[in-house]
């Protein structure tokens, strides 16, 4: 049986939102009204597990917690091994992320428990705890794991979790990737952490945040949907 720890107590599990209302001169308050209230929204792809298991046993989840669907060729992983800050690129396949869906990428060498998970597969995906990942679309970073630039020696720490033979999975009350790849990391502020070589989170995310379309994330394009 896998044994689970919550890190974070009542302060994440609650995972309320002290959402704004949106209130303009401009616009009748009717018509807003399916606008509000503005809660945490999710924006872009960001990493929902990562998988730091025994041997060759490492994953990486990502989730689209948006409204739309989304090209995930259009994205790739780097990793920085060793605090180093030079990187490896991991290509994304062709694929249509639908909205709350995720995509699974495994170790090419994993077990074959593991390996069943995936929906791409890589020999670059190899990291062992002391290893910096980016998550870009384009370059632009939308999540980020460790610190670039730094090697924590074996593994980023903090009480009671560890980045290495763990499985790290994203809080629920996360909404978006951590886009500054080199400032200090404290996994235990945005993950919850599982034994080692746990894989049966892989395969969806459960998160707390209101998704966002895309195609209407600004202010100027909301508005212009009611002229
Ligand atoms: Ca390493
Ligand atoms: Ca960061
Ligand atoms: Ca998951």
């Amino acid at each position: 049986m896998q044994t689970t720890k919550r890190i974070l107590s009542s302060n994440t599990v609650a995972s309320i939102y002290k959402c704004a209302i949106i209130t303009t001169a401009i616009f009748a308050t009717a018509l807003l009204a399916p606008l509000s209230p503005a809660c945490a929204q999710t924006t872009d792809l960001f990493i929902s597990e990562y998988v730091e298991g025994s041997s060759n046993n490492k994953a990486l989840e990502i989730f689209n917690g948006t409204a739309d669907e989304i090209e995930l060729s259009d994205y790739h992983i780097l990793r920085f091994s060793n605090g180093s800050t030079s990187s490896t690129t991991i290509a994304l396949n062709a694929h249509t992320m639908e909205p709350g869906t995720v995509y699974v990428i495994v170790n090419e060498f994993a077990d074959a428990n593991l390996l069943a998970m995936a929906q791409q597969t890589s020999s670059e995906l190899n990291f062992n705890g002391n290893d910096s990942l980016g998550l870009k679309r384009g370059s632009m970073v939308v999540d980020s794991f460790g610190r670039v630039g730094e090697d924590p020696g074996t593994a980023w720490t903090c009480p009671g979790g560890t980045t290495l033979n763990q499985t790290l999975r994203r809080l629920p009350a996360i909404c978006n990737g951590d886009t500054v790849i080199d400032d200090e990391f404290n996994p235990c502020l945005e993950y919850e952490f599982f034994s080692v070589d746990t894989f049966d989170g892989l395969g969806d995310h459960f998160s707390d945040c209101a998704s966002v379309s895309t195609g209407h994330d600004t202010w100027d394009e909301v508005k212009a949907l009611y002229r």
